[in-house]
């Protein structure tokens, strides 16, 4: 039998599980890996500048391809910085493998130059992670962190301590495929009945889709147009549910439409498909749950539930179709139509552009964003205000995609996100809506676009500040503190690290700067000027209940506590 060593068997197996990049920053603990890779064509090694950025480009790649993606750190810190982007791939569930090397093996636990304990350090973000301590355990151990990552979706983390990944073992033959499984999993007869039981004898249905409905959206508009449903979404439904959908009624929560929250309050009954929308206070109270979710241990886990089905929602609902019954009265979904294209036409009055007014009011940034990108073009956005403009002024075709860190929450995803997605999507447009707070914070791999050679364009919404702080300590009766930033011009930023750098200090420059940008062969970043302190509330606003409006109602609308205060915010009514 011939021989290797270990770091070559792991390349082998990932390149034979399809695997074509690892991101990372090289260090010699993981030299076995890199010196394997260099020495091979099929798999690329891509060098980004904080391991942070590793973990997050690969979580956007598992993303947008749905197969295993690979990051890669050094010991101790080197390994340590990927955590956060395995976080968010992991609560994401999207199948990433992270290589964690670790220090030298008969050195672990004597408190050794560099020592971490990456086998705990990962345990709480991922499905699998476990220590290499001889190479005989591997491929095998690999081969599981594989199965598992792409068959359970989320993260698996291999600890290769550097001796070992140079250490010689004997070539076994590896599986040549990591099937991601796709198997049809829908409730059983009697519970499909009673589903359509349920549904057939509700009252005003309403449908809560999530990013459990990608791939059904010809099922969901036949059960929608059977049942006479609005469908609102979460916001990580938002790229599968709202294009081309004539019941759609926008998201509801926070950053929702107030159409969105009303026909989930005014419902009798609440169909819940693919979706964990996290915040307990936007539920009806008094409505009938239904939920279907492929994971039985999300039932139930924000709100009551009447009937809670394990399966897929296209699954689901192909075999429940034939079942309901044609509704007649389509006054609920008529009504909430009306109420979503009122706020829909109200959200767009807020993103104008007068010549020559300062600062820019962002929606009008995000406004002729979506009207000037392709009609594929991928979308990554920073958590904070990013967020709420690319929410709710993004429109999605089924072919254009949006990312951010919804579930984790974290700042700073958009640029990482769009490297991975740029590099697995070289022929798209790939744009981040960036915040100047979150731009900075991984400000560092604003180079590795030069470095990698990759179109990415950046639009950086400056505000000089942490504005969605500011809104929630605004929120809670506090005084903004610690929220200001003294920023740089991030477009000379850019000139210097070789990209074209643009900024728009007029609501004029905004739409040909874009255009200039989005056109330009490299990656380019254009900084626009936007208010600090603009609305992020829904707009439908009615003087009288502006005379009530106090920072206990602003509050009570983020507590989602509010009636029909939900969408009042004070700059809506200055401006
Ligand atoms: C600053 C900020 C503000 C936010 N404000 C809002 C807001 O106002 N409104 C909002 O909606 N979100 C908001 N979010 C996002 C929010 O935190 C959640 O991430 C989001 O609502 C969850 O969307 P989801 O339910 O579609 O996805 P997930 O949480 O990913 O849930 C998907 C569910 O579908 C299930 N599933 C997956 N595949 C299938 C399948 N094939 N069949 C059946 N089930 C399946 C999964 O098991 C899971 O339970 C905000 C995020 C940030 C960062
Ligand atoms: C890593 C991390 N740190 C802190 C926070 C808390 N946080 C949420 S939004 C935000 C402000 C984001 O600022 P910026 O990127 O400038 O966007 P803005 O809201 O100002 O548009 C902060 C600090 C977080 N979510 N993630």
């Amino acid at each position: 039998m011939s021989q290797t060593t270990v770091a070559e068997h792991v390349v082998d197996t990932l390149a034979l599980a399809g695997v074509t990049r690892m991101y990372g920053v090289a260090g010699d603990s993981l030299n076995g890996i890199t010196d394997a890779i260099r020495r091979r064509g099929d798999l690329r090694w891509v060098s980004v500048r904080h391991e942070e950025t590793a973990a997050f480009a690969a979580g956007a790649e598992a993303h947008l391809t749905g197969c295993l993606a690979v990051c890669a750190g050094s010991c101790g810190p080197g390994n340590l910085h990927l955590i956060n982007g395995l976080y968010d791939a992991h609560r994401s569930r999207v199948p990433v493998l992270a290589i964690a090397a670790h220090i030298p093996s008969r050195e672990i636990g004597s408190g050794f130059f560099q020592e971490t304990r990456p086998d705990q350090l990962f345990r709480e973000c991922s499905h699998f992670c476990e220590i290499v301590t001889s190479a005989e355990q591997m491929p095998r151990l690999l081969e599981i962190a594989i199965q598992t990552a792409v068959s359970r979706r989320g993260v698996s983390v291999i600890v290769l301590p550097g001796d070992v990944a140079l250490q010689s073992v004997e070539i076994s033959p590896v599986r040549r495929s990591f099937t991601v499984p796709r198997p049809t999993v829908r409730p059983s007869d009697d519970e499909i009945d009673r589903l359509a039981g349920v549904l057939n004898g509700g009252g005003k249905i309403t449908i809560l889709g999530g990013a459990g409905c990608a791939g059904a959206h010809d099922q969901l508009m036949a059960a929608a147009a059977r049942l006479h449903a609005p469908i609102v979404h979460a916001l990580r439904g938002k790229e599968f549910i709202e294009y081309d959908n004539p019941f759609n009624v926008g998201m509801t929560g926070l950053l929702g439409l107030a159409s969105g929250y009303y026909a989930m309050m005014r419902c009798e009954t609440l169909l819940m498909l693919g979706t964990d929308f996290p915040y307990q206070q936007f539920y009806p109270e008094h409505a009938t749950v239904v939920q279907i979710d492929l994971r039985g241990e999300q039932i139930g886990r924000r709100t009551r539930v009447d009937l809670g089905l394990v399966g897929d929602v296209a699954a689901t609902l192909t075999a429940v179709l034939p079942k309901l019954t044609q509704r007649s009265d389509d006054r609920h979904l008529k009504e909430s139509v009306q109420h979503y294209q009122k706020a829909r036409r109200e959200l767009d009055e807020l993103a104008v552009g007068e010549p020559g007014h300062r600062p820019i009011h962002p929606q009008y940034v995000a406004k002729m964003l979506d009207e000037t990108a392709a009609a594929d073009a991928i979308f990554t956005c920073d958590v904070g205000t990013p967020t709420i403009w690319a929410a709710r002024y993004l429109r999605m075709n089924g072919t254009r995609r949006l990312l951010g860190s919804f579930v984790h929450g974290s700042m700073a995803s958009a640029l990482p996100q769009a490297i991975g997605a740029q590099l697995c999507h070289p022929g798209r447009q790939v744009i981040t809506l960036s915040g100047d707070g979150g731009l900075a914070m991984l400000l560092g791999d604003l180079l590795s676009l030069r470095q990698l050679d990759l179109p990415v364009k950046l639009v950086v919404f400056r505000n000089d500040a942490l504005a969605f702080v500011e809104l929630e300590m605004k929120a809670a009766g506090l005084l903004d503190f610690a929220t200001e930033l003294h920023n740089p011009n991030f477009a000379s930023i850019a000139e210097g690290a070789g990209l074209l750098g643009l900024t728009a200090e007029t609501p004029e420059q905004v739409r040909p700067m874009l255009v200039e940008a989005l056109h330009h062969d490299g990656p380019a970043l254009v900084e626009v000027l936007v208010n600090r302190q603009e609305l992020i509330l829904p707009a439908s606003l009615e003087v009288s209940q502006m005379l009530g409006f106090s920072l206990y109602m602003l509050k009570a609308v983020l507590n989602g506590r509010g009636d029909d205060v939900i969408d009042l915010a004070t700059s809506n009514v200055f401006r």
